[in-house]
């Protein structure tokens, strides 16, 4: 059992480096908040770093005294965790400054996880990267407080797309009824991550809903924003509020979006799936990953194209699986 692996690193080492995925959200973040608070606990050295700063809903988690910027002169580690990544890119710029010859310990819950580092946790039944954090402290027997209940709650929420998704287990739900004791207040948690848009993103909002097709012979709903409508990129948590739309419409199956990038070249898509499809072979084709009903990948060609390319991907797998 890895996770084994996991706390003899621990409990072998002093100092601890703590990276996640660029495009930093609520699990990644609360996931690695979470496992330095398990780590100072444990009378550890220990720094996050991420290539993103702290998402400005997520600012209620931040704590500055772990949580450095890129660069930031940090003493050496003796091992490093990425954590939420499924393959070493998607640390982004971090990947420099993790030296060469220490160990990398990886917990994910992404099925598409290539298990890169020296250990791999790596759980695709768990809902979140915060959720295999819980099992982490319970395994070694370290009490929650109110901030270590804190993140690994919003790590659940937000991967769970608030207790919903598929991945969402009673295991899930045993763990946010022990963290929510420690006077978490729901109401609170979730005006902070999605109640707290700006009008400029409402703006954004608007225009992306004007692009929205469906095929309903396929069964697919997508939105194209191009430089246009948000420029380069609009932030997770936006993309996540379109996608809902998508999600929403009855029937539909796949849904897709589709984004600019500062290259145009390059086209970032995210891909969710009502369940009978399993995106994360689509996004593994144009060489992402990710989980079987939320994934992404970055297509190299213009926006259009990729366009293309994906109905045409999106709708061979539908033929296999419904038609
Ligand atoms: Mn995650």
């Amino acid at each position: 059992m890895s996770i084994k692996k996991v706390i003899q690193t621990i409990n072998k080492n002093k100092s601890f480096l703590i990276t996640s995925h660029v495009g930093l959200e609520g699990d990644a973040l609360g996931g690695a908040l979470g496992l330095a608070y398990l780590l100072k606990r444990k009378k550890k050295d220990v720094v996050i770093i991420n290539e993103d700063p702290v998402p400005r809903n997520y600012k209620f988690l931040d704590n500055k005294a772990l949580i450095k910027p890129l660069d930031a002169k940090i003493k050496r580690p003796d091992a490093a965790f990425i954590l939420d990544c499924s393959d070493f890119s998607r640390c982004g710029k971090v990947a420099n400054i993790i030296p060469k010859d220490i160990p990398l310990v990886v917990i994910d819950h992404h099925i598409s996880n290539l298990k890169f580092a020296d250990i791999n946790w790596v759980e695709s039944k768990s809902s979140s990267t915060g959720e295999m954090i819980y099992k982490l402290f319970k395994k070694m027997n370290v009490a929650f407080d109110r901030k270590s209940a804190l993140c690994l709650y919003t790590a659940m929420l937000t991967d769970t797309g608030s207790f919903r998704f598929s991945m969402t287990s009673s295991y899930t739900h045993a763990a946010v009824a022990e963290l929510i004791k420690f006077n978490i207040d729901a109401n609170k948690v979730y005006q902070h991550i999605y109640e707290s848009n700006s009008y400029e993103d409402m703006m954004i909002l608007r225009k992306s809903l004007n692009t929205l097709k469906v095929d309903t012979k396929y069964k697919i709903a997508w939105f194209k924003i191009n430089k246009d409508i948000a420029a380069p990129d609009i932030h997770s948590n936006q993309s996540e509020n379109i996608l809902d739309f998508a999600r929403s419409i009855k029937d539909v199956e796949v849904c897709f979006l589709l984004k600019s990038t500062t290259d145009k070249n390059r086209a970032r898509v995210n891909l969710r799936s009502k369940g009978k499809i399993d995106v994360s072979k689509i996004a593994h084709f144009f060489g992402g990953g990710g989980h079987k009903n939320a994934s992404g990948c970055t297509i190299r060609s213009t926006i259009g194209k990729a366009e293309k390319d994906l109905l045409r991907e999106i709708k061979k797998a539908i033929k296999k699986k419904i038609k």
